[in-house]
């Protein structure tokens, strides 16, 4: 992404808070569960599921670092109600895992998993927009463990908890299915600037059946 697009979008990003939220001074640790150690032998990035031609997809630590890096600035809302605003993310964008490991035409929906199970659901739409990114970096820097090292995802148009920490790979759904907090009470679709904080709130079409 050139220079002068990513400057647009912090302009257009920092014109406010969404509705019912606070800024946030520093950078909060906030996750359910331990920080998992990494070990570079052990880990992979998998993309399964329905993909096109029925094969899983793999890297290992090595080769998913040699992917194609981008940078994208972008918000972090939790659904507690603290955003931080106007972060540098570094990573491989959504988009780029899409063309490489490409899904069936009935894909509509991901999921996206990180250690320990935890699981965020996406819209492939959601997904695939423009600055969805697995970050690796934040203003430049490697992210540290608690944030989510070696790789998160970044999905600045939803609440933070789409985004897991210490992500491991994506299943292509060809029907929705909630995620680790969307089964225990938050919203199925997320996005702050409607705030749907919550699974109650959920329109009929929003989300599965609880
Ligand atoms: N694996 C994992 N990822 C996670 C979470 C979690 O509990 N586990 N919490 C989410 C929530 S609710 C928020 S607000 C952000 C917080 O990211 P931060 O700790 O880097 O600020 O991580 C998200 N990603
Ligand atoms: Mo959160």
């Amino acid at each position: 992404m050139g220079q002068p697009e990513s400057r647009e979008i912090r302009e257009s990003e920092q014109s406010g808070l969404p509705p019912g939220q606070r800024l946030q001074r520093g950078w909060p640790v906030t996750h359910y569960g331990p920080v998992p150690k990494f070990k570079s032998d052990r880990w992979e990035f998998r993309v399964f599921g329905a993909t096109v031609d029925g094969e899983k997809r793999c890297w290992n630590h090595e080769d998913f670092s040699a992917l194609p890096f981008a940078t994208i600035v972008a918000d972090l809302h939790c659904v507690t109600k603290f955003s931080m605003l106007g972060a540098e993310w570094g990573g491989v964008p959504a988009r780029t895992i899409v063309e490489l490991a490409p899904p069936a035409p009935s894909v509509t929906h991901v999921m996206v998993w990180a250690e320990y199970g935890y699981s965020a659901n996406l819209r492939l739409a959601d997904f695939l927009a423009d600055r969805t990114i697995f970050a690796t970096h934040k203003d430049g820097e490697l992210l540290t463990a608690e944030h989510g090292f070696p790789l998160r995802l970044v999905v600045p148009h939803l609440y933070a908890w789409k985004g897991p920490k210490w992500v491991r790979g994506v299943e292509y759904m060809t029907a929705d299915r909630r995620g680790f907090w969307e089964e225990r009470g938050y919203h199925n679709l997320g996005d702050p600037w409607r705030e749907q904080r919550y699974s109650y709130q959920e329109e009929p079409g929003d989300g599965p059946e609880l």
